[in-house]
């Protein structure tokens, strides 16, 4: 596994040239995906190529991928941090079809290789920060959702947006157990499915998503508290009323529909006010919307966000 993670790109565009020296990354400059992806999609960890590289402003150093890839929650494998890591190799990643159906023009059944082609992939580094106060600086590798959603045409119906995971405990032993309401589901509002910074994601660090954090696609949303970035996609439904999540159903009081990151809102259970970025000892204080409010707190405008947290 690849532990250093180095750049040329030259990004000074984007954010200044001394922190992407820093990071020393490398990314390839090519479009979509390598050569040996499309010659062998059955290899795990292929290589990813992005067009472009983002990070927002975003100064932090990167999360290694060590602990990107070991410390994770996907209940579908056990509900401790460890054991994604350890079982997810019997997640089965190709052959696999994403059917886009509901309140749209043009519902259809994409096939994982031809979702990675609809668009130019792009590297974006966000933080992740988990509901449970403890987050990460990950490179992601994906595309806005938007260009996916453009492509099948909501109706005016379409209100809401509903991914729903794999469900199937042969593959995903943690499936056997009730801990949540299987399939996984989540879902977002259209304008914040259609935002810039909603990424349909299928790599890390250069490389196909790894199992364990929700190969071969999966959504990140970087100002929502991590569950709402559901794992191992099968479906997306464009519905009119709003969808019920998993975590929801499993503890209405505990997570809410719009789960932005707020440390004015405390989970009843714990204070959201800061959090433990992964490797670091000391806390750190929590951002309102994760460090996305100037991007996305207009979504918000007129909402009181300590009922609708
Ligand atoms: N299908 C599914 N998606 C999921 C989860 C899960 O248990 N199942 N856990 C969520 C939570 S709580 C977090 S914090 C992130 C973790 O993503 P990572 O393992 O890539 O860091 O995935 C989210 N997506
Ligand atoms: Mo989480």
């Amino acid at each position: 596994m690849k532990t250093s993670y180095s750049s040329t790109i030259p990004a000074s565009e984007i954010t200044p040239k001394t922190l992407f020296e820093q990071r020393r990354r490398f990314i390839q400059m090519a479009t979509g995906v390598s050569a040996a992806l499309l010659a062998n999609p059955l290899l795990a960890n292929e290589k990813l190529t992005a067009s472009a590289s983002s990070a927002y402003g975003l100064t932090d150093e990167l999360t290694p991928l060590k602990d990107i890839t070991r410390y994770n929650n996907f209940y579908e494998f056990g509900t401790d941090k460890e054991s994604p890591a350890k079982r997810a190799s019997s997640l089965i990643t190709r052959p696999w079809t994403i059917s886009v159906e509901g309140e749209v023009e043009k519902p259809q059944t994409f096939d994982i290789d031809q979702l990675l082609k609809l668009a130019p992939i792009e590297e974006r580094i966000y933080r992740l920060r988990c509901v449970e106060a403890w987050s990460m600086v990950v490179p992601w590798l994906g595309y806005p959702l938007a260009e996916l959603i453009k492509r099948v045409q909501p109706t005016s119906a379409a209100h809401y947006v509903e991914f729903i995971s794999l469900h199937d405990p042969e593959q995903m032993p943690g499936q056997r157990s009730p801990v949540l309401q299987w399939p996984y589901k989540e879902g977002l509002r259209i304008d914040e499915a259609m935002h810039p910074l909603t990424l349909l994601t299928f790599g890390l660090y250069g490389e196909l998503l790894p199992k364990q954090n929700g190969a071969p696609v999966r959504m990140v949303i970087p100002w929502k508290y991590g569950f709402k970035s559901a794992k191992s996609i099968v479906k997306i439904r464009f519905v009119e009323q709003q969808p019920v999540s998993s975590w929801m159903q499993a503890g209405p009081n505990e997570y809410g529909f719009y789960a932005n990151v707020n440390p004015a809102v405390d989970h009843p259970r714990w204070s959201q006010a800061k959090e433990r970025r992964i490797g670091d000892f000391l806390k750190r204080p929590t951002l309102p919307f994760n460090g996305y409010a100037d991007q996305v707190a207009s979504l918000y405008n007129g909402m009181d966000l300590t009922k609708d947290f």
